[in-house]
């Protein structure tokens, strides 16, 4: 019996910090997603494929992959559409959930411009300046929150636009616009492109799939250069923009002698004020009269990202990480928001006596205490939830608290200004680094953590390989959580690195991997590659990149896979996007877009064959660019 826990745990992950508290779940018998993959074995093949159709109520369809049984759904529909179909939903659904994080992001800043919030201010104001005069508003002589008003406003509208193309596609190097122009991709306001997928994708309408597909892409460019990007630039206005900064990560950062809070989900705007209140002296010191050290607030997944971003607050993991924090028995709160939470959490929470706090309208959880979270009443919430979270504390049994490690340090805050900075104020090191051949290239490795995967497999040798290939890794969301759990956020990372990339790393004091944020946080990627590009006068597709999700699961990351193929990174990912029920599709999607956007997809499981894929695409990219 051991013996097949201790070869499922082997499988199921190479962190060996988390071993431990995954055999304790099962050997506990506490459900985990891993659990559930395997009980849900076979996994439905028509699903895989992408040729189960469920869109309208003539169905279910299925169409027959060998071809000896239907062709066609009862619409008529064939494998080619039914697999766009349900691609562009997803790929809508992904862009629909950034942007609508980045709208609540847009309101809040907008009430605090008016002054109608509570604990939120105008942080960064340079930043302010900076991003209201690249969408055109007149900063001279005008207030801070005058500025911010219209800004606000002109966001909110870009939502829905009625003008031709978004603000932000300013940033987009020309040549670049040309493609999505010929392309008729250049994307419109998000709520525009998400309603116009999802009137596609109604019976009846779409019928081409490449039609379909090309809709895809451009609704994923107006999440990554709309949505996603409004999310990134206003959420650093209101809560700081991103400078480098230390901390730790993995489960060791829970600790047995302090009251834990894990703030699990994507938008800041709660978990930033929780932080607030989680450092007021009358809190703290009710903590200790309860019998605790303090308050210790860790992160989960993109919220996490965003607090270590900003305030350095240690990451207790990524995605795959939410049930083992609570298996530790050490969680007093876990607060959660949205996306990327499993529904499951209340019945692992269930085993201790951790609770679970939602604490949006849109994401209400059984089993969870919901605490409404607005704006306007923000910091008096957050006291709330912090004083349930000591109050819980106090039904804490230590005899079943087990932390399974300590905590391993990392260094995060990669934003764009901060790259810069570190840099001496100027792109023109990284830029003749690149074309001297130092580095070779940069890659963007982006998503998240998939129990299909052994868990930071991806991720981890993907990055080791390309940096001994001399490449630079930027990174978001849980490929960076998973490169800081290995250690590789670090400088002294770099002694794994090529000689080249070493030395880079070495004069800079940098990690070969740099983390740029939450996946939101995607859009620096974009702005970054915009920058670079205009740099050197030539297209994002030009440029010696790429882009990579090895583990990836959710429908976000289909889009962000999607944007930075339109936007002309060539991505490798690791699992399909269940397409291969149609030949045609996967044509287009790793070949014929090439003709398309000059960037394609490809898949590859095998992280150390993609890092060789993408060293060819790079050396190549080199090649064309003459340097
Ligand atoms: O937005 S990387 S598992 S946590 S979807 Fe989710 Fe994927 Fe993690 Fe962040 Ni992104």
């Amino acid at each position: 019996m051991s013996n097949e826990i201790d070869q499922k745990v082997n499988e199921r992950t190479i962190d060996k910090d988390e071993k431990q508290t995954l055999k304790r779940t099962l050997e506990e018998d506490i459900e985990t997603a891993w659990d559930r993959l395997e009980e849900q074995q076979p996994q439905c093949g028509f699903g895989q494929l992408g040729v189960c159709c469920n869109s309208c109520k003539m169905g279910p369809c299925q169409v027959d992959p060998f071809e000896e049984g239907p062709q066609r759904g009862v619409c008529g529909a064939d494998a080619n559409l039914i697999v766009a179909r349900n691609l562009l939903n997803d790929i809508a659904a992904g862009a629909a959930s950034h942007s609508d994080h980045g709208r609540e992001i847009v309101e809040t800043f907008y009430e605090t411009a008016k002054g109608e919030s509570q604990g939120y201010e105008l942080l960064d104001t340079e930043k302010l300046k900076n991003v209201a005069q690249d969408v055109g508003i007149e900063v001279e002589d005008r207030s801070d929150e005058e500025i911010a008003k219209e800004l606000g406003e002109t966001f909110l509208a870009e939502y829905g636009m009625i003008k031709g193309g978004l603000d932000f596609t300013e940033r987009v190097p020309e040549k670049t616009r040309k493609i999505w122009n010929k392309a008729g991709i250049m994307p419109r306001g998000v709520d525009r492109e998400v309603v116009e997928s999802m009137h596609r994708v109604h019976m009846g309408v779409g019928a081409d799939y490449t039609n379909m597909l090309l809709h895809g892409l451009r609704t994923a460019l107006s999440d990554g250069w709309g949505g996603s990007m409004m999310a990134t630039e206003l959420s650093d206005i209101l809560f700081g923009t991103p400078e480098v900064t230390e901390s730790t990560v993995n489960l060791g950062t829970l600790k047995d002698d302090m009251v834990n809070i894990v703030l699990h989900g994507h938008n800041p705007i709660l978990s930033d004020v929780v932080v607030k209140a989680a450092n007021n002296e009358a809190l703290v010191e009710k903590a200790k009269e309860a019998g605790a050290n303090g308050i210790n607030l860790v992160g989960l997944c993109c919220t996490g990202n965003e607090l270590l971003m900003r305030k350095g607050v240690p990451m207790a993991g990524n995605m795959l990480n939410q049930e083992l924090a609570l298996a530790t028995g050490a969680v007093d709160a876990m607060i959660i928001d949205y996306q990327c939470i499993f529904p499951s959490l209340p019945q692992v929470a269930k085993c201790f006596h951790s609770k679970i706090v939602s604490t949006s309208e849109k994401s209400k959880v059984p089993g969870a205490v919901h605490k409404e979270f607005h704006p306007e009443s923000a910091y008096d919430t957050a006291t709330e939830i912090v004083e349930l979270a000591i109050d819980t504390y106090k039904e804490r049994n230590p005899q079943k608290v087990e932390i399974p490690c300590e905590p391993m340090e990392m260094v995060a805050g990669f934003s764009v200004e901060a790259i810069k900075d570190e840099l001496g104020g100027t792109f023109e090191p990284l830029i003749e680094a690149i074309t001297s051949g130092q580095i070779k290239g940069v890659v963007g490795v982006v998503g998240c953590s998939n129990p299909k995967v052994q868990h930071d497999y991806g991720h981890v040798n993907l990055a080791k390989e390309l940096m001994k290939k001399d490449i630079l890794m930027i990174e978001t969301g849980c490929a960076a959580v998973a490169s800081g759990k290995e250690g590789l956020l670090v400088p002294e990372a770099a002694e794994m690195a090529g000689d080249g990339l070493q030395k880079v790393c070495e004069s800079l004091n940098i990690p070969p991997v740099l983390h740029m944020g939450s996946c939101v946080d995607c859009s620096r990627i974009l702005t970054l590659a915009g920058e670079l590009a205009n740099a050197l006068d030539v297209g994002i597709d030009q440029l010696p990149a790429a882009g990579a999700a090895p583990e990836w699961y959710a429908q976000k990351a289909l889009t962000i896979a999607s944007y930075f193929v339109a936007s002309g990174f060539y991505t490798v990912v690791g699992l399909p996007p269940n397409t291969h029920g149609s030949q045609k599709v996967t044509d287009l999607l790793t070949d014929d877009l090439e003709d398309v956007v000059n960037a394609k997809f490809d898949v590859e499981p095998d992280p150390k064959v993609a890092a060789r894929m993408i060293e060819r695409h790079i050396l190549s990219q080199r090649e064309e660019l003459g340097i």
